[in-house]
């Protein structure tokens, strides 16, 4: 098996609900780390995330390091603390809640105001409903249309499929891979 050389650390962002933790569940083979608890208010599920998911993923050379925050905007200062060093953000939208392409555009201000970085933007249960189409979320979250994909959180090929894209389309690979000697997770 081919040891990864290079190390990409990503954050996994969007509303509560759009799928970050089962995003990083899925991908990782090593196990994962979830901060869920009850949620103390009707979010439309159980539990939810009040620090961080990590996951990782080795695919050919690069070991991936996915950070997943908490979708809640009182947790803010998990996102603020978390990107710091991120090279790529996924930001995970629930194509079938309209309301929450205004959470969705808030957090990535936020995060762009912080980092800059490639950014894909994932629609999840698109399965479920879609509210927008692709160019009507590229034109509100002012992204390239290119970087829009819909993505099933539930399925390793699927967000495969989203990673594959913030590495060959989005991120010029120069940017993208630190050697993993000089990386720091903070
Ligand atoms: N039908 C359907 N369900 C999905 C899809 N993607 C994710 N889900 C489900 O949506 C739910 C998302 O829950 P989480 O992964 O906890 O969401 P989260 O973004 O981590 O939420 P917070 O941590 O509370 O912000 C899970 O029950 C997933 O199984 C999809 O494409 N289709
Ligand atoms: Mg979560």
């Amino acid at each position: 098996m081919l040891m990864p050389s290079f190390v990409a650390k990503i954050l996994v962002a969007g509303p509560v609900g759009s799928g970050k933790s089962t995003f990083v569940r899925t991908l990782s083979d090593t196990p994962f780390v979830d901060t869920d608890v009850m949620a103390s208010e009707e979010i439309g599920k159980l539990a939810t995330t009040v620090g961080i998911d990590f996951g990782t993923r080795n695919v050919d050379d690069l070991r991936i390091l996915l950070f997943g925050v908490p979708g809640q905007e009182r947790f803010d200062f998990m996102w603020e603390v978390t990107c710091d060093g991120a090279q790529g953000l996924v930001l995970l939208v629930a194509s079938d809640r309209p309301a929450c392409f205004i959470e969705a555009k808030r957090t990535l201000k936020f995060l762009r105001d912080r980092i800059e970085v490639p950014v894909i933007i994932g629609l999840t249960r698109s399965d479920i409903g879609d509210s927008w189409d692709f160019e009507e979320v590229a034109a509100y979250l002012n992204v390239p249309p290119e970087c829009i994909v819909t993505v099933d959180a539930r399925d390793v090929d699927s967000c495969m499929d989203s990673l594959r894209m913030l590495f060959e389309y989005v991120t010029p690979k120069s940017n993208l891979l630190t050697p993993e000697e000089s990386f720091s997770l903070v």
